[in-house]
């Protein structure tokens, strides 16, 4: 990755995903024992690779923080929830690690347990699991539940008898990463099965990057509040579609809600004003039951940015009840196709397709077909490469949206969840545009230090500065006038106050004459 200098936003998924997928090497890495389970195990033995344990619950004890426990590949029939207790909590610099035993596929199968049971609850904090599949749980496939900083990747949760994935009781600053979670469905109502849950009781925080929901019951994602208020949740690059329907395609009735990103609030009254703040970028909603991106009850601030909407059969959009004093709702750069768009006239609104005379039809589309959506993620876990609602060359969303800080090819931001690599004919050039580069930094993910590269070319101004998950700038690279060619920095993990920042997702953001580009990188612990 070292001389892969990419330019932004070709390699964004690609260097993020690849990052990603080293998470597991660089776990083995860290010096902590490695234990291992397979479904042909046995809990008496020691829990190694040539005699792995049978279970995670009989594999706990042997764990320290820092530890790996490594799962087989195979089905491992469960009958009771297996719960990691805050006993378990790691730290920063020191997690767990519940991982799929190089490329093979675990799945945990609850569904001869009793209804009612969950599949996994993890209370504790600062775990990493990866590659493990959850079905047929009598309640959630996964319940995070006070538990904080733990990081869920490469995860399914399909048929469980609750929502897929819930967080609650405080659970907050976790990293949900490449899942998917669906047909899930709670008979006999069928009014509680979302695939993402973080509501309720649900901490600040949670951060969600490249998940899809699809076909559960109730919603896609659902941030319903109760015993909780003024939290935040973020949504990066997710997709949601066809859910308050069965798997076979029918509707079990009015409990079924089928709303696709349901932004939370209370119940109907919402006595009480709660606020569940949404970020969504880049995230696309279609084929709804009701609504695509959904204000529900919610009185915090919502931002939509470059988000898509097609063919919610109540609305695409729907926020339009007036919100508490001092919360906004931005909605920038975001289309929708076949479908209401219904947003107060509080809203914040810029360069949507809704907007500013742009027509949308299924021409300014490569395809408007859904079938792909669902295809195998990619080997290293990011979303399947499709065509739906990306845009086709000679489109009127293309290079129409205003800059948002997020980079872009072209002269502007595309308008929707995709930006095309195609260039507007009709718009003036802009030549710095065209040659400056950010690299991925290297090595990533890192601990304790990395490097950024990136050219100009030619002389400018350079600010590069590092941003947490909700844009704040934690320290300043660089903010000087440089000169042409290649450069290089290095950031050691820690705050302009010289203090070491927790693990995790960060930005980085280089900002020159004429443009913008981010990145992401991963500090692990
Ligand atoms: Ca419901
Ligand atoms: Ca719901
Ligand atoms: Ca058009
Ligand atoms: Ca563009």
């Amino acid at each position: 990755m070292h001389n892969s200098l990419l330019t932004f936003p070709f390699s964004k998924d690609n260097t993020r995903s690849k990052a990603l997928f080293l998470l597991l090497t660089v776990a083995m890495e860290l010096g902590g024992g490695q234990f291992f389970i397979a479904p042909d195990g046995n809990d008496a033995d020691p829990g190694t690779l040539l005699e792995p344990k049978a279970t995670v619950s009989a594999s706990l004890n042997l764990l320290t923080a820092g530890d790996t426990l490594l799962v087989r590949g195979g089905t491992y029939i469960n009958n009771s929830t297996v719960t990691i207790g805050s006993d378990y909590d790691g730290t920063d610099g020191l997690r767990y690690y519940l991982m799929a035993y190089e490329n093979e596929s675990p799945l945990f199968d609850f569904s001869t347990s009793n209804f009612g049971l969950r599949g996994f609850r993890l209370n504790a904090s600062y775990w990493s699991i990866k590659g493990l599949s959850i079905k047929g749980a009598g309640d959630n496939g996964l319940q995070i539940s006070g538990g904080s900083y733990n990081f869920i990747e490469n995860c399914a949760f399909f048929e469980n008898r609750d929502t897929g994935l819930q967080l609650s009781n405080g659970a907050a600053y976790n990293q949900i990463i490449n899942c998917d979670s669906y047909y899930n469905a709670d008979p006999p109502d069928y009014g509680d099965a979302d695939g993402f849950a973080p509501k309720l009781d649900v901490g600040t925080g949670n951060y969600f990057y490249g998940c899809r929901a699809w076909g559960n019951c109730d919603d896609g994602w659902d941030g319903y509040m109760r015993g909780a208020s003024d939290v935040t949740t973020i949504l990066d690059s997710c997709w949601t579609w066809g859910n308050g329907y069965l798997p076979d395609g029918s509707d079990p009735g009015s409990q079924a809600n089928g709303n696709g990103f349901k932004m939370g609030g209370g119940d109907n009254s919402n006595a009480d004003a709660l606020m569940h703040h949404f970020e969504l970028t880049n995230c696309l909603a279609f084929n709804n039951k009701a609504k695509g991106f959904d204000q529900n009850n919610n009185l915090g601030s919502m931002t939509l940015l470059n988000c898509s909407g097609y063919g919610n059969l109540t609305a695409n959009y729907r926020i339009s009840r007036e919100l508490n004093e001092g919360q906004f709702l931005r909605v920038k750069n975001s289309v929708s196709h076949f479908g209401e768009t219904q947003l107060g006239d509080f809203a914040l609104q810029e360069t949507n397709s809704w907007l500013n005379g742009i027509s949308v039809d299924d021409d300014d589309f490569i395809s408007i077909s859904t079938i792909h959506a669902d295809n195998p993620r990619q080997p290293d876990g990011s979303l399947p490469e499709i065509d739906f609602m990306h845009l086709a060359s000679g489109s009127d969303l293309i290079d129409s949206g205003t800059d948002i800080g997020l980079g872009y090819n072209g002269n502007a931001p595309d308008l929707g969840a995709f930006e095309s690599s195609i260039t507007s004919t009709y718009a003036k050039e802009d030549g710095l545009r065209a040659g400056f580069k950010l690299g991925q930094n290297y090595p990533n993910p890192f601990n304790p230090a990395t490097q950024i590269d990136y050219y100009l070319p030619e002389s400018s101004a350079v600010r590069l500065v590092v941003l947490d998950l909700r844009g704040r700038e934690l320290i300043r690279l660089s903010d000087n006038s440089q000169v042409a060619g290649h450069h290089s920095v290095s950031w050691d993990g820690k705050n302009s106050r010289g203090q070491t920042v927790a693990g995790g997702l960060y930005f980085y953001r280089l900002e020159v004459s004429g443009g913008i580009i981010t990145q992401k990188m991963l500090l692990l612990k």
